[in-house]
């Protein structure tokens, strides 16, 4: 103010405190000995697929080395990682399961 007695020189933050979080890629990768039934239970299990869906994927992978599982919040793009691969070891199946930051 005209007397310079109310001014306090602090900077209030201005930018609104919503931030959306990171999103990660959940990826299945190709190999030789992995059955393509166990792959397409895996996606139709942990991922929510039906089995049009998870045929789809299972050949894409198959085909093309990798695919995309799904995409979600670290969190639960671990969990799903996890889950696969514990699975996979479960049944002796050397299918490996991946994240990547989008
Ligand atoms: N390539 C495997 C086979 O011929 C099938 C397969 C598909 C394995 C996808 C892994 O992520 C995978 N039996």
């Amino acid at each position: 103010d005209a007397d310079g007695r109310n001014d306090t020189s602090v900077i209030t933050r201005t930018k609104p405190q919503v931030k959306k979080p990171s999103l990660y890629r959940v990826l299945l990768l190709n190999d030789d000995f992995t059955p393509m039934e166990f792959v397409v239970d895996v996606l139709a299990r942990f991922f929510s697929m039906n089995l049009e869906m998870a045929t789809k994927v299972m050949l894409h992978v198959h085909q093309n080395g990798v695919g995309e599982c799904g995409v979600f919040t670290y969190e639960v793009a671990e969990t799903k990682v996890t889950q696969v691969m514990d699975y996979a070891r479960e049944n002796q199946h050397p299918l490996q399961c991946v994240m990547e930051k989008k």
